[in-house]
Formats: C-alpha cells, sequence, structure tokens
C-alpha cells in the first residue's frame, strides 16, 4: 500500500496516511514541515466509519487547530456540521453534529462528539493522537466518559462497545490507541427505547484517582461501537493523567500539612478531584 510518512523528526510522533484517507482537515500537505510540538501526533483526530453503505474515513491536522503556549493547550472543533460520505459511491453515512478535541500537555485528553446515523447498522471508531510527554514516574489518572443514545425513528436504538473487552470508551498510555496500556475502558452496551433517549456517564474511578503503576510517556483515547440505523449518539469524555508531585503541590495549596505525605496523599485524592474548580469538560456547546 502507497503511504505518506509525516513528522519523523527527534522527539516527534510518526504518522503514517494511507493514500485512501476520505477527508482530510488541515494544512495543504503532509509532505512538508510539520509545525506541531514534539508533544503532539501529526494527527490529532482519526475517524473511521463502516457500515452497508460504504466506508468512511476524517482525519485531523494538527495544523488545523489552535495552540497555545503559555497555557499549553490545543483545541480543534469542526464548527459545522459535516456528512460523512463513502470515499467510492458518495452515499452518505453518518452526520456529525459537532467534533472537538481537546488537549493540555499537563497531560490531558477530551474528545466530544455528537452523530446521527445513516440508515444502517454503522461501526464508528473515533480515536485522538497520542499525546506525548516526558516520562513521567509515579502518576495518578482519572476518565471520565459520558454518552446519551437517543433513538429518531421510532423503534429504540442500540449503541454496542466495540473495545478490547466490549467497551465503547477506551483510555490509554504508553502506545497509542488500541495498542497501548488500558487505563480504562468504560460503556459496553446501551439500549434506548422506542422514542425515547438513554444517558450513561461512567468515571474510572468512581471518586478520586487511581495511581497508575507504571512509567508513564503517552495517553490517548477513543471510542469505538456499533450504532443502531438513523439514531444518535452524543459523547463526551475526559482523561487526565497527574503526576504524583502536582498532587502534592495541589494538596499543599489547599489542605493543611503535616502527617506521612504518602497516606496523606492517599486519603485526600477524592477531595482534590472533587473539588467544583476541577477540569470542566470542554463541551459541543462551547464550540457552537
Ligand atoms: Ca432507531
Amino acid at each position: 500500500m502507497c503511504c505518506v510518512e509525516a513528522g519523523t523528526r527527534r522527539g516527534r510522533a510518526v504518522a503514517v496516511v494511507p493514500r485512501w484517507v476520505g477527508l482530510l482537515i488541515g494544512s495543504a500537505s503532509l509532505l512538508g514541515p510539520l509545525e506541531a510540538r514534539a508533544d503532539f501526533a501529526p494527527i490529532v483526530v482519526d475517524v473511521h466509519v463502516q457500515s452497508a453503505s460504504g466506508e468512511g474515513r476524517l482525519q485531523v491536522l494538527f495544523e488545523a487547530g489552535h495552540y497555545e503556549q503559555e497555557t499549553g493547550i490545543y483545541q480543534w472543533n469542526l464548527g459545522e456540521p459535516l456528512v460523512l460520505r463513502d470515499e467510492t459511491t458518495g452515499m452518505p453515512l453518518v452526520t456529525f453534529q459537532g467534533l472537538e478535541v481537546w488537549y493540555r500537555e499537563d497531560p490531558e485528553v477530551a474528545l466530544s462528539f455528537a452523530i446521527v446515523n445513516g440508515p444502517a447498522d454503522t461501526t464508528i471508531t473515533i480515536a485522538t493522537g497520542l499525546l506525548s510527554f516526558p516520562d513521567i514516574n509515579g502518576a495518578v489518572g482519572r476518565a471520565t466518559a459520558v454518552m446519551a443514545l437517543t433513538d429518531l425513528d421510532g423503534n429504540g436504538a442500540l449503541l454496542e462497545g466495540l473495545g478490547p473487552v466490549g467497551g465503547a470508551y477506551l483510555a490509554q498510555y504508553n502506545g497509542g490507541v488500541p495498542g497501548g496500556t488500558t487505563f480504562a475502558e468504560l460503556i459496553g452496551l446501551l439500549v434506548a427505547p422506542p422514542g425515547g433517549s438513554i444517558l450513561a456517564q461512567v468515571s474510572i474511578p468512581a471518586a478520586g484517582l487511581f495511581e497508575i503503576p507504571d512509567v508513564v510517556s503517552d495517553m490517548s483515547a477513543q471510542f469505538s461501537f456499533r450504532l443502531s440505523p438513523n439514531d444518535m449518539v452524543t459523547v463526551q469524555s475526559h482523561y487526565q493523567i497527574i503526576p504524583v508531585p502536582a498532587v502534592v503541590w495541589l494538596l499543599a495549596a489547599g489542605l493543611a500539612a503535616g502527617g506521612p505525605r504518602r497516606r496523606r496523599i492517599r486519603r485526600r485524592l477524592s477531595a482534590v478531584s472533587c473539588r467544583p474548580e476541577a477540569r470542566r469538560l470542554p463541551s459541543l456547546a462551547d464550540s457552537q
């Protein structure tokens, strides 16, 4: 297969992009030098859609979004609805009502979208790029996924996760999804009644933060699921890894000192994550 290779400089992620890619959002070419920082993969969102109506792909390049050096935040959003079509026949497959990816170098990754399916059962995979960072030896993390499934044609709606163990949302580190180490895999099956909706919101852990037992050097996230015809799913997700020294700093800023440090960290983790000023999920509404 003929491919284009991009971003091979030191510290930079590598992407191999097949030429059959249906829709590419970003600057004119992958052949020229990329402006992406070392921490970001050249492709920040990778969408693959397949059904009996055909197959389509959407890839978003780093250059299409906005990076703010002061905050270390990168953001891209679709801006307006997009019909993703079969690359050969032009048949419509799904309509994106919104699609947004948000990264922070701290590191954090958030992915949000809203999709209305076409007239066929459709397999949909939407992955973030790999966010790489210097090794973190001693970290905690948290992942949250929110999915709302709505029946639009009066016969009920079904969404079935297609992750490694059947989850729709997959948050990983040390390797790009789905080939990395799993931090969390969430939301297996959603069923909405005729004319109705169902909402699932799951966090790992349910409260507080998990300790990560490995040295961590990158993170990424993915949604992969099968969606019933003519129905709609709206999604938000957030995945954060925090170096333990940063947690210590947070605790020092807001809580009294004293006592054995390690034990204190573990006791207070839930207090940190539940603070109302903790990270708000970037929403699709923000981009409208
Ligand atoms: Ca339906």
